[in-house]
Order: C-alpha cells, then sequence, then structure tokens
C-alpha cells in the first residue's frame, strides 16, 4: 500500500480508537493493539514527517524534552479579573453596567480553580498554546497541553485563526491519585490541585505533564468579535459545538437576583464537582458592550470574579498528637476525622502550643471548626462549646517527652515547652532531615521517612553517617530499588562539595539560618577559622547580634558536635567557602524594578535575592534598569516598561536565573 495512505489509514482509525478510549469510557481495542498501532505510526510519520497529518494522535506523546520554554506575546491580552468578596460589591457592578447599558445581560459561570492558557488554532488546527504570564506575555507549553486529552488537536470550523481562554485544571480525583503515588515515593506532596496543575504545566519534559492527567475547561473566545459572534454565551456554544471542552456550569440572565441566585446554588453544590472552583465569574454578555466598557489598568470594567469565603468544616477533635521538632520544642497537633478542605483531604493541623490551646479551650472530643489559610495550610478557628459531649478536660501538656521519656521543660516566658533530652530520637531524625533539605546540604531524595528508616535500621545515628553509607545497605530497605539507592548515594556525594555556609546552616544551630550561616561563612571562610572565633569577632558582623554569636559559640564548644565536625572532614566535606562568592555576583551590573505580586515570594524575599547576588533593586522604570519583574496585578510600572523596551520577567523566568 502506498505510504500516503497508510499514515492516513492509520491516524483517522488512532483518532477514532483514542476518541473511543478516552472520551467514552469504551475501548474497542485492547491497549497493546492501541499501542502497536500508535508505534507504527510513529515510525512511518519518523521516515515521512511531510505525512504527518497535523493532528496526529502521535503528537499527544511526542516526548520532547525542552530547555526551557519559548516567551509569546498574546495578541489579545489575558486580562486579570476584579475580585469581589460581598454581594453588595455584585449589585455595585450591576449598577454600574446597567447605567451605561440598561439592557445589559450577564453570562455567569463557574470559577476553575486552575491557571490559565490560551489556546490557538489555525485552520481548524492546534497550533499553539501558552501559559497567561504577566498577561501580555506567556510561555510556550504547546508540547504539554497537545498531552491533554480534552483539548483537540483539530477543531470543527472554518474561521481562523481561532484564540480560545481557557484554564487548565486537576481533578480531585488525580490530584488524590498523584499525591498517594508521590507520598508512597517520598515525594513532596504538591499542596492543592491547582499547585500540581501548575507544576505540571511548567513540566519541561512532556511525558511527565502526559502522566498527570490534566484536564481544561474553556471559557472564552478571545477573537470572538473579530468572529463575527456578539455575546458571551454563543461564543461558549459555538467553542462547544467546535469540540471544545466548555465550562459546564453557567447562568445567563439579564437580571443580577438570577445571577445571585446561581451563585447560591453552586455554593451549595461546589463540593460536588469534581474539580475545584474558587468563584463565579460575571461577565457583561454582549461582545460589542464588553468593548465599549473596556477595561482600567488591572481588569476589564464589564466582569468580576465573586470569591467564595473559604471553606470552613466543622470535624471532631480525635486526638491532640504531640510533634517533637529538631530543636526540641513541642508542637501540639490536632488530629480529627477527615475532611475535605480546598480540595484536599485533611485530617491534622497545627494547634501552636499551649496558650493557643487553652485560649479556644479546645478538648479532646469537641467539635472543632477548621479551614486552610490561604488554601494552603489548615488552621484550627475555634470549638463549637454548643456541640461540647460531657466529660471532656482541659487539656494539660505532659510532663515529659513522647518520643524519649526525657521532661520536658515549660518555659515561662515563651509559649514553647521543649524536650531536655539531647539525643531525642525525634529530634535526631528531624535535625538530619534538615541537614539534607534543599537549603541546607540539598540531598535530594532524603525526606524524613528515608532519614527515619536509616536510623530505624541502625544505618546511621548521626548526619556524619549519611557519607559512610553503602548502597547495598539503603538498597535493601523496604520501597528503596537499587535504582533509588544509588541515586541517593550519588546526592550525598555531590552534597561534600557544598560550600561551607550550607553545612553550617545544615547543622541547625539555634538563631543560625541561611542568611545569618552565609555571612558568617563568608568572614570566616574555613571551618576551622571558625572554631578559633570569639563572640566579639562573630558580632562584628553586620546584623548578627549577641544571641546569634553565643548560640554558635556554645554549639561549637560541644564534645558532640566536635566530634560531628571531624567525622564530617573525614568524610571530605568541605569546609571553606570558596566559589559561591563570585558565583552569587550573576546580577552584578543587573537593576530589577518588582511590580505586583509574585506567587511564592514577598517584595522583600525576591529583592534579597537579587541583592544577594550582587544586583540593585529599583523602584522606578528606566531605560536602565534591566529586568521588570511582574507578578499579579502589576501595573504601570509593567506598561512603562514596555514603553521604554525593558525585559519583563515573571516568577519562573526569575526562579530560572536564581537556579
Ligand atoms: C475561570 C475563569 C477565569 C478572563 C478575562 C476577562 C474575563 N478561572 O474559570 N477568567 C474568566 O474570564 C475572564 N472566566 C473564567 N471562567
Amino acid at each position: 500500500m502506498d505510504i500516503k495512505k497508510q499514515i492516513d489509514e492509520l491516524t483517522s482509525k488512532l483518532i477514532v480508537y483514542a476518541e473511543k478510549y478516552y472520551n467514552e469510557d469504551a475501548p474497542e481495542i485492547t491497549d497493546f493493539e492501541y499501542d502497536e498501532l500508535m508505534n507504527q505510526l510513529k515510525e512511518l510519520e519518523r521516515l515521512n514527517p511531510e505525512l504527518a497529518w497535523p493532528d496526529s494522535p502521535t503528537r499527544r506523546v511526542i516526548g520532547n524534552v525542552l530547555s526551557g520554554f519559548e516567551s509569546v506575546t498574546h495578541p489579545y491580552p489575558m486580562e486579570s479579573l476584579q475580585d469581589v468578596f460581598s454581594f453588595d460589591e455584585i449589585y455595585d457592578f450591576d449598577k454600574r453596567v446597567k447605567e451605561r447599558f440598561p439592557d445589559a445581560a450577564y453570562c455567569a459561570e463557574v470559577k476553575i480553580d486552575g491557571l490559565s492558557v490560551c489556546l490557538e488554532y489555525r485552520d481548524g488546527v492546534f497550533y499553539k498554546g501558552a501559559t497567561r504570564g504577566d498577561g501580555l506575555v506567556g510561555e510556550d507549553v504547546s508540547d504539554n497541553l497537545r498531552t491533554i486529552r480534552d483539548i483537540p488537536l483539530r477543531i470543527k470550523t472554518d474561521l481562523s485563526p481561532v484564540f480560545v481562554r481557557g484554564e487548565v485544571y486537576m481533578s480531585k480525583e488525580s490530584f488524590d491519585k498523584l499525591n498517594a503515588e508521590r507520598e508512597d515515593l517520598g515525594q513532596q506532596l504538591f499542596a492543592n490541585p491547582r499547585n500540581a496543575a501548575a507544576g505540571s504545566l511548567r513540566q519541561l519534559d512532556s511525558k511527565i505533564c502526559a502522566k498527570r492527567n490534566l484536564s481544561i475547561f474553556c471559557f472564552n473566545m478571545q477573537n470572538g468579535e473579530e468572529l463575527g459572534y456578539t455575546g458571551h454565551k454563543q461564543t461558549l456554544e459555538a467553542l462547544k459545538e467546535m469540540g471544545c471542552k466548555v465550562v459546564e456550569q453557567f447562568r445567563y440572565s439579564p437580571d443580577i437576583k438570577e445571577i445571585i441566585e446561581f451563585i447560591k446554588e453552586i455554593g451549595e453544590r461546589r463540593e460536588d464537582l469534581s474539580y475545584g472552583i474558587d468563584g463565579i465569574v460575571i461577565k457583561v454578555d454582549s461582545l460589542s458592550q464588553r468593548s465599549a466598557m473596556g477595561s482600567t489598568a488591572k481588569a476589564p470594567r464589564w466582569a468580576i470574579a465573586y470569591k467564595f469565603p473559604p471553606e470552613e468544616k466543622a470535624t471532631k477533635l480525635l486526638d491532640i498528637v504531640l510533634q517533637v521538632g529538631r530543636t526540641g520544642v513541642i508542637t501540639p497537633n490536632a488530629a480529627f476525622e477527615t475532611v475535605r478542605l480546598a480540595g484536599t483531604s485533611v485530617s491534622r493541623a497545627t494547634l501552636h502550643n499551649r496558650d493557643f490551646i487553652a485560649e479556644k479551650d479546645i478538648r479532646i472530643g469537641d467539635t472543632i471548626i477548621v479551614r486552610k489559610a490561604g488554601d494552603i495550610i489548615p488552621e484550627v478557628l475555634g470549638v463549637d462549646k454548643s456541640k461540647r459531649p460531657e466529660g471532656t478536660v482541659p487539656f494539660e501538656m505532659p510532663k515529659v517527652c513522647p518520643v524519649c521519656g526525657s521532661p520536658l521543660y515549660d518555659d515561662p516566658d515563651e509559649a514553647a515547652v521543649r524536650c531536655t533530652g539531647s539525643e531525642c530520637p525525634a529530634q535526631l531524625s528531624r535535625s538530619i532531615a534538615h541537614f539534607a533539605s534543599r537549603d541546607a546540604m540539598d540531598i535530594d531524595g532524603l525526606g524524613i521517612a528515608i532519614v527515619q528508616a536509616l536510623l530505624d535500621n541502625g544505618f546511621i545515628k548521626s548526619a556524619a553517617d549519611l557519607y559512610f553509607l553503602r548502597a547495598i545497605d539503603v538498597a535493601s530497605m523496604e520501597k528503596m530499588g537499587e535504582k533509588s539507592a544509588e541515586n541517593l548515594i550519588d546526592a550525598i556525594e555531590r552534597s561534600k562539595g557544598n560550600q561551607f555556609s550550607r553545612l553550617l546552616y545544615a547543622f541547625g544551630i539555634r538563631h543560625v539560618g541561611q542568611k545569618a550561616a552565609k555571612v558568617i561563612a563568608e568572614k570566616f571562610r574555613t571551618m576551622e577559622a571558625l572554631m578559633e572565633a570569639q563572640a566579639d569577632d562573630i558580632m562584628s558582623i553586620k546584623d548578627i547580634g549577641a544571641a546569634i554569636a553565643g548560640s554558635l559559640i556554645s554549639w561549637l564548644e560541644n564534645p558532640q558536635n566536635i566530634h560531628l565536625i571531624e567525622r564530617l572532614r573525614e568524610a571530605g566535606v568541605n569546609m571553606t567557602e570558596t566559589v559561591a562568592i563570585k558565583e552569587d555576583l550573576r546580577f552584578e551590573g543587573m537593576t530589577f524594578v518588582l511590580t505586583g505580586t509574585l506567587p511564592d515570594y514577598t517584595r522583600e524575599e525576591a529583592a534579597a535575592i537579587i541583592e544577594s547576588f550582587g544586583g540593585k533593586v529599583s523602584s522606578s522604570v528606566s531605560k536602565k534598569v534591566t529586568y521588570v519583574l511582574a507578578g499579579e496585578k502589576a501595573g504601570s510600572k509593567l506598561t512603562k516598561a514596555e514603553s521604554v523596551g525593558v525585559a519583563v520577567i515573571d516568577q519562573a523566568a526569575f526562579e530560572d536565573m536564581i537556579k
């Protein structure tokens, strides 16, 4: 058979099989047969790339590994929304709209909690897809988007180009599954489905993204008006006809009261949805009215996002469990009946300290109210005392450490209660996990669970023992294959070359944080010099006071610690601060301007990082500025950057620069 015919037949067959398999849950052939046909097609396309269909199913599994994402300038800015938190603000919005357009109607839809992307279709074929970025420039994540089954590689339309905006998300079910797998593998868990979706879409290897089971809901045709559409609802229906997955829950009405009814209805059913939503978006439906209303510097005037209040749940407090921290501080944690909050199952929350428990009079058996602060960290808001069962008693801190039995010291000046046992195993596992953590010795794969297992198996008794581990012993532990054991040993080996400042921080000396460790290491350069230092020498460093110096000196004098240092030296661990000082000046001569809110750094943190690399931070944009680091809700500085031609970067690009 001629090759073109062969490719055409195979491709059309596979498109139909894939549709049946993924969308109708009714596979016609076995996985094995499907993979066989797919491999045949891949091979034919490899030899005859000019004959491959642009929407070939092989493109979903192409497996490219990129070195970075290309920037994409959005032809239609991807605006963000103005958030409102009350119905009153919705009525105000309605008033503003109706003053201008008394006949305006609204289309309200669920606000999917994921990350926004824009898909570009040319002649019906998926051409490119990008993240929102700062709204004007995003990143080309086409390879990753192609792996999302919900995204059609071809849409049914004669219109071109079509720009479709949507929200990529991870369903609650896929998220639970992913986190369960990660837990089994001892990997760090994602805090919520949104972070998991964002983390997946930012993978440079599309095979990883393909495994994450992402989905999409489309909610806007960016160039709808130009393509001849007149209303938002009409564009949603058109997108659906074309084969796009469109937000399922929406309501059209000229009456704002009906829209508020819709909000209430969804608010009640929110939990039954298979995906997370964080509010309702209310949009003026008419595309011409929208154009006439335009946008402010921050958001369109024709839309608002009503945000649901943070979910609160009542649940039963089963126990108050004491956790012994690395420094011996005892933290009480609430263990309660599992509830679902902001996309995850939660059964633990910190109770901070004894004062917190006493103030709120929290007792085992109580019905407590929990929520997630910032949608990430679970917190206990208080107790529903009307539901207090009989026989409960006020909580009292025990007198001995729950792990080693040593007496606890209850410091009357601090809220903290500490274990006094210097060899308390809880402190040991946590302090070794801290030693290995990313900002310290950065030993990849050595989390608390593995540290605990190494301790339980008797393979280590201190951080220094890590450097004497044998792969064969590590591999003998449960859930540890040969490969992961080798990887771990390699990571430990690599950490020997770390700068001295990392080691100093890794010791977990009270008051000696990352920054203090850095300046101290830079001043003394070597462990020997530091060990000879007097408190005054240490305090002569800017920002280093008596508390840090005192704590450091007494740590360095402790024979157990001297022994630890000796063994680390014997293992070949670097104890000198050298190259990093030069390397760290990578921003020398550069000036940054910060604008907007970055997802993961405060302004001060970002500025500190820039300065630590020798860069300068300025508050105004001019031609002399090297980069504008823009986050959410970036305002006039962003516009100025564009007008003077200064490069704008987002958090992701910044993180690449500071890696
Ligand atoms: C969502 C969502 C986000 C976009 C810019 C102007 C209107 N997360 O589900 N944004 C919008 O629309 C905005 N709609 C949505 N449904």
